[in-house]
């Protein structure tokens, strides 16, 4: 009975739970910010849980990295400065070395031990960490970003992990506000933003905050990822004042790079059919947002 409290106790989705099979747990640690445990599931490939949350699974992380990366390094012509904060993993890195025209990558992930699990046992993520333009900071985004050079980045992806421990921070009015200043005008945010079904409230707050913060535009987007609880994620997406981004639109379309470069891995989730469909909202998220 205890267990089953624990297990439907997860403040993010309480009342709920979603199970995987394991089959082997290949990793369990603590490091100096959370528990990480990597295992092998009967159905999703190996799945990287930090906390009790599933952050990862080999059968559909491409659905989250390829969206978080892709739908704002598309909508703006010839990126050059990104920054990912979190993303310990590699995935989003791997997801950016496909763009020609970007010449520097920061990443500041908070958890060394995400970094080392990962090069141990997601290779086909970790390969993101091989690219020269990735210049690897270990430490919080929240002092990051605070010591950022004003207006460096044309976009910041911000691939975190629920507000609840290490990523409390991250959704709060200074850490956007922080993300803002260190954009160019006219760039852009990309931040994981939830589950429209089970964080409606927290969703409002963070647009609310957004259309404060960024006074270019501010735009919700969504996308199937199984794993996560309620099996779909969010993504906000947000410009600074400066030339309008018209997210919904790929500029910078991912079809011509494709065409131009080869990269090791083919995308299997992305398109810029799927880009655009993604900023299509069920009425009752689109009643939310509107009258925010
Ligand atoms: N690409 C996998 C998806 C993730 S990983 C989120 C990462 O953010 C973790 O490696 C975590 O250590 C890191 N992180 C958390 N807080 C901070 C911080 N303050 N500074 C830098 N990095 C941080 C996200 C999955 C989303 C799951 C949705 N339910």
């Amino acid at each position: 009975k205890a267990s089953r409290k624990t297990y439907f106790n997860n403040p993010m989705w309480p009342g709920e739970a979603h199970s995987l099979k394991v089959e082997n747990i290949l990793f369990k640690d603590k490091s100096e910010f959370q528990e990480v445990l990597v295992f092998e599931s009967s159905t999703y490939g190996k799945v990287l849980v930090l906390d009790g949350i599933i952050q990862l699974s080999e059968k559909d992380e491409c659905a989250y990295q390829e969206m978080i990366t892709h739908l704002p390094l598309c909508s703006i012509p010839s990126p050059k400065n990104v920054l990912v904060v979190g993303g310990g993993d590699g995935g989003v890195l791997r997801e950016i070395s496909r763009h020609p025209s970007v010449e520097h990558i920061d990443i500041c992930e908070i958890d060394k031990m995400v970094i080392d699990v990962s090069k141990k046992f997601f290779p086909e993520l970790a390969v993101g960490f091989e690219d020269p333009r990735v210049h690897l900071h270990v430490g919080d985004a929240t002092e990051f970003l605070r010591h950022a050079p004003e207006g460096k980045y044309d976009a910041i992806i911000v691939d975190s992990s629920d507000p609840v421990g290490p990523a409390q921070e991250l959704v709060e009015k200074p850490f956007f506000e922080t993300i803002a200043r260190a954009l160019r005008p006219g760039g852009v945010l990309c931040n994981m933003a939830e589950s429209m079904w089970l964080h409606t409230h927290l969703i409002e707050d963070m647009i609310s905050v957004c259309h404060l913060t960024f006074k270019g535009s501010v735009n919700y987007a969504w996308a199937s990822v199984p794993t996560y609880p309620s099996g779909v994620i969010g993504f906000l997406l947000c410009s600074t004042e400066g030339p309008p981004v018209d997210f919904k639109n790929p500029v910078n379309s991912i079809e011509k790079l494709e065409g131009a470069v080869k990269h090791r891995r083919e995308l299997r989730f992305y398109n810029s059919e799927m880009h655009s469909a993604a900023f299509a909202l069920p009425t009752f998220l689109r009643k939310e947002v509107s009258a925010l």
